[in-house]
């Protein structure tokens, strides 16, 4: 299938399973749900949900199975950023091309509603159709495990204690897996799992969402300093505001760029292993690198 074509079937998909899990209700709540809705809703490039459906159709396995899996990716996804925006963290009034949820909602709704995005993926999770128990462990097993200490929640800790100080490339990288790529990685290995892929194809799964996730990061340092703020959806330069050490800082722009270059041709290597036909996902690992937003 034509990669803009898959995209643009995705994403209509997406929004609307979106808008279906997180509908508007009259509930004596509902200053929470609206808070959810205006962080998770209308905005936002899909990328890990894509990177769900892309993996999942690798293995044949059909778009309705993996498309709420997808959609909680998609609401851990939004509840780090509602969080990585507080004032006690980033401190950002912009995201997504509109004002943070903080600056919109009080600061009490914008913790709970992130709150409410993460608790609420483990529960569609648990409920998600068409697939088995031991199919729903794994999927839960996967996102816990990148969504904690280890992953995303270690790596934004670490990200908040080096602000102001040196890093070295190593300590950078480790940073950039944990906070940005355990969640891509969860992301493809949800594709694998659903489609029922075996352990040699899990494997180099695993190393081939490792390259990618660190090579969008990177990505996303050099957007930071060159891209415009519209395309973007966020303040241009808010690393060096915060003081932070990226890679492109560390390594300077076209350093960066050629190093995420290395990353992708490393990670299309892992994708002929799989012995499938993984030319979508190869495509969409180029659109990643080479994207302008
Ligand atoms: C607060 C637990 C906790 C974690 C925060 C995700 C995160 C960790 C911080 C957000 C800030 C940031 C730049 C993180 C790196 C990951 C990243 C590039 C996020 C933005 O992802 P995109 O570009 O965003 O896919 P959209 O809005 O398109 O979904």
């Amino acid at each position: 299938m034509n990669l803009a074509i898959f995209l643009e079937e995705s994403r209509t998909v997406l929004e609307h399973k979106l808008e279906e899990l997180l509908e508007e209700k009259q509930t004596s709540y509902h200053s929470l749900l609206d808070a959810s809705r205006y962080a998770a809703l209308g905005s936002g490039k899909r990328l890990r949900p894509i990177l769900v459906l892309a993996t999942a159709q690798v293995f044949g396995s059909d778009l309705d199975t993996a498309l709420v899996p997808a959609c909680a990716i998609e609401l851990i996804h939004t509840y780090s950023l509602i969080h990585d925006d507080l004032p006690a963290m980033d401190d950002d009034d912009y995201r997504r091309g509109k004002p943070t949820v903080h600056n919109v909602f009080p600061e009490s709704h914008a913790i709970l509603a992130g709150d409410h995005l993460l608790t609420y993926a483990f529960e569609l999770l648990s409920e998600a159709p068409g697939l088995t128990s031991d199919q729903k462990i794994q999927l839960i097993a996967t996102l816990s495990k990148a969504s904690g200490a280890n992953g995303l929640i270690g790596g934004q800790v670490m990200d908040l204690e080096s602000e102001g100080g040196t890093l070295s490339l190593d300590m950078l990288k480790e940073i950039h897996t944990r906070k940005t790529g355990a969640l891509i990685q969860a992301a493809v290995l949800f594709g694998g799992i659903i489609g029922g892929a075996t352990e040699e194809q899990l494997t180099a799964l695993k190393e081939y969402s490792h390259d990618i996730g660190l090579a969008f990061q990177i990505i996303d340092d050099v957007l930071d300093i060159t891209a415009s703020e519209e395309k973007h959806g966020k303040h241009i330069g808010s690393d060096a505001i915060n003081n932070k050490v990226t890679s492109a800082t560390l390594l300077g722009i076209d350093k960066a760029k050629k190093y995420a270059l290395q990353l992708l041709s490393s990670a299309q290597n892992h994708l002929v292993e799989m012995k499938q036909n993984t030319a979508l996902l190869s495509e969409l690992s180029e659109c990643l690198v080479n994207r302008s937003r």
